[in-house]
């Protein structure tokens, strides 16, 4: 089946309201690299999504980068998925490695992240992947798996075709470093079998899968080819308008 290719930025903690709009306006003028047929998100930080809600082209959505799983309640410092829901946001990034890592995020947690965010109504983006031990010591498929499964523990089939999962070898992030892209449609491939083996043949066809880890725009085409890599998730290369527009312009 079809896929909706995705290039979706992280912008992690980084940009200012005024930077945000800056940036907001700078894509604007290089909105013709922009192509019907493909997606285009920025996942920012929460004080920075209404204003590009309001002055992003509007074929870039707006993601934010975590959700507190409850619907309301006396949760300190967090915010719900309704309140994200409110104003237009359409995805959310769910376990990424730093949150795993920094905030001790499990993978109960991160299920119960994204079944929060798809009862209300957004697209959870599932992050996924191997450490540098992990992957020497040959645990790349099991780690990714363990992930993979338990993240979209008790879904329907039809909730898990809506999902986004994200494979980030955790080594490549911010480091420079990418996997081949072959490498990653290995992986790719695995996590599209996995979810046809214990969840659903067709769900498995409609699931998008994203790479992410250092890319680039001049290596962003080389996931994209890849049969079973739909889109990538893109941190540092996604802070600047230009070179935004021009991943846009290799993949499209
Ligand atoms: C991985 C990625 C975005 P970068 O964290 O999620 O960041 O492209 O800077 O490696």
């Amino acid at each position: 089946m079809a896929r909706t290719p995705l290039l979706m930025g992280n912008w992690k903690m980084y940009k200012t309201v005024a930077e945000a709009r800056a940036f907001a306006e700078a894509l604007g003028q290089q909105s013709s690299a922009l192509r019907d047929g493909v997606e285009y998100a920025i996942c920012a930080p929460f004080t920075t999504l209404h204003v590009l809600r309001v002055m992003l082209p509007a074929q870039v959505k707006i993601g934010a980068q975590n959700v507190y799983p409850e619907k309301e309640g006396a949760y300190t410092g967090e915010i719900a998925p309704v309140m994200l829901a409110e104003f237009g946001t359409q995805y959310v990034l769910v376990g990424h490695s730093e949150r795993r890592t920094l905030f001790g995020e499990s993978d109960q947690m991160v299920n119960h992240k994204v079944r929060a965010i798809i009862e209300n109504n957004m697209v959870p983006v599932l992050c996924v992947g191997e450490n540098l031990s992990q992957k020497e010591s040959g645990q790349t498929q099991a780690i990714v798996s363990g992930q993979v499964v338990q993240g979209l523990a008790g879904l329907s089939a039809s909730d898990v075709a809506q999902v986004v999962i994200a494979y980030e070898p955790v080594w490549a992030i911010g480091s420079g470093k990418t996997a081949t892209a072959q490498d990653a449609e290995v992986v790719a491939k695995e996590i599209r079998n996995l979810v046809a083996e214990q969840i659903d043949a067709s769900a498995a066809s409609s699931v998008r899968i994203l790479y992410g880890g250092s890319v680039k725009p001049n290596n962003i085409a080389s996931f994209l080819q890849q049969p079973n890599i739909d889109g990538a998730l893109v941190g540092g290369a996604s802070l600047d308008a230009s070179s935004f527009a021009d991943m846009a312009s290799a993949i499209g």
